[in-house]
């Protein structure tokens, strides 16, 4: 099969806060209220995206760390009780996710074909990270398109963030590859947030809005400047720029997945659409659609 490929990418931030404060009925706890413009955001980008028709969503999680190389979800289906280790306070989700195994063969074949390590996770009894989780659920609660998940190879920490980017950057342009063999309409998200620096200690209401505020102004500004070079579609520059951000902003890109999602596009040059942008304990997290089935956006 051939004919592929990706009609959008999604930067799509994982913080458990956002899916507590929806409240839907897989967690357990339950919020007053929180984060709206966040959640809101994510509600227009979803409107977008969905309407697109995608036949799988292909997410790259922080959270779901391997030392040798990139894993790929390889069951039919997953089910399983997620619990966020830093926020079991927050999240507590049973989960049911539909795997594209096919899909998720192919992107390892590909990996492999450009001389990277990776490994197809057969085992039924994996419980998916929450990174995934949270992802997906903000995108598609429904869960009725099935999803890819890949594993951050750890390439960061042993090698350095620099080797991290270009190995991301090879993901990248393998998981492309893939995609436009399978005949598959993809949605690529990045599951990440941008500066992470957070707070070390939690009010007693998590939702209480009054305590929530940008940690440091530095990482503020450098989360404004990455949103306004994807508003103005300079997604080279991005990547240029992407090791002294991760090191200054102490971002969340350290483990690849906006590296990778801008090469698994190819770089648009079009602007991108920012639905959000807020904090959540002090992290920098948007919301950020490339629509490539939009003229606008396509190179
Ligand atoms: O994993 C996260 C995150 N990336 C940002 C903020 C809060 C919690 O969890
Ligand atoms: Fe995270």
């Amino acid at each position: 099969m051939s004919g592929g490929r990706i009609v959008a990418g999604v930067l799509a931030p994982h913080p458990p806060h956002l899916v507590y404060a929806e409240n839907p009925p897989q967690n357990e706890p339950r919020a007053e209220c929180g984060w709206e413009m966040l959640r809101w955001g994510y509600e227009r980008c979803r409107r977008s995206v969905l309407a697109l028709e995608p036949d799988v969503f292909v997410v790259h999680s922080p959270h779901w760390k391997t030392t040798q190389g990139t894993h790929v979800l390889g069951v039919p289906h997953f089910s399983g009780l997620s619990v966020d280790p830093i926020f079991p306070n927050l999240f507590r989700y049973r989960y049911e996710i539909d795997v594209d195994v096919e899909l998720a063969e192919a992107i390892h074949h590909a990996i492999e074909e450009d001389g990277l390590v990776a490994k197809v996770m057969r085992n039924p009894n994996f419980r998916v990270d929450y990174g995934t989780i949270a992802s997906c659920h903000l995108m598609n609660p429904a869960w009725d398109v099935p999803i890819v998940g890949l594993s951050s190879s750890t390439a960061f920490y042993d090698f350095g963030d620099d080797v991290g980017h270009e190995e991301m950057i090879s993901l990248g342009h393998a998981t492309r590859r893939a995609i436009e063999r399978s005949g598959r309409r993809a949605v690529v998200l990045s599951s990440c947030s941008l500066s992470h620096r957070h707070f070390t200690h939690e009010s007693e209401t998590p939702e209480d809005m009054s305590r929530e505020h940008v940690y440091h102004h530095g990482q503020y500004l450098w989360d404004m400047r990455l949103l306004d070079h994807m508003r103005r579609g300079r997604t080279r520059q991005i990547a240029d720029e992407m090791v002294d951000f991760t090191r200054q902003a102490t971002a969340e890109t350290k483990e690849g997945s906006l590296s990778w999602m801008l090469a698994a596009m190819d770089f648009p040059t079009g602007p991108a659409e920012v639905h959000a942008y807020g904090t959540v304990i002090g992290t920098g997290n948007a919301v950020v659609e490339w629509n490539l089935e939009r003229a606008e956006v396509t190179r």
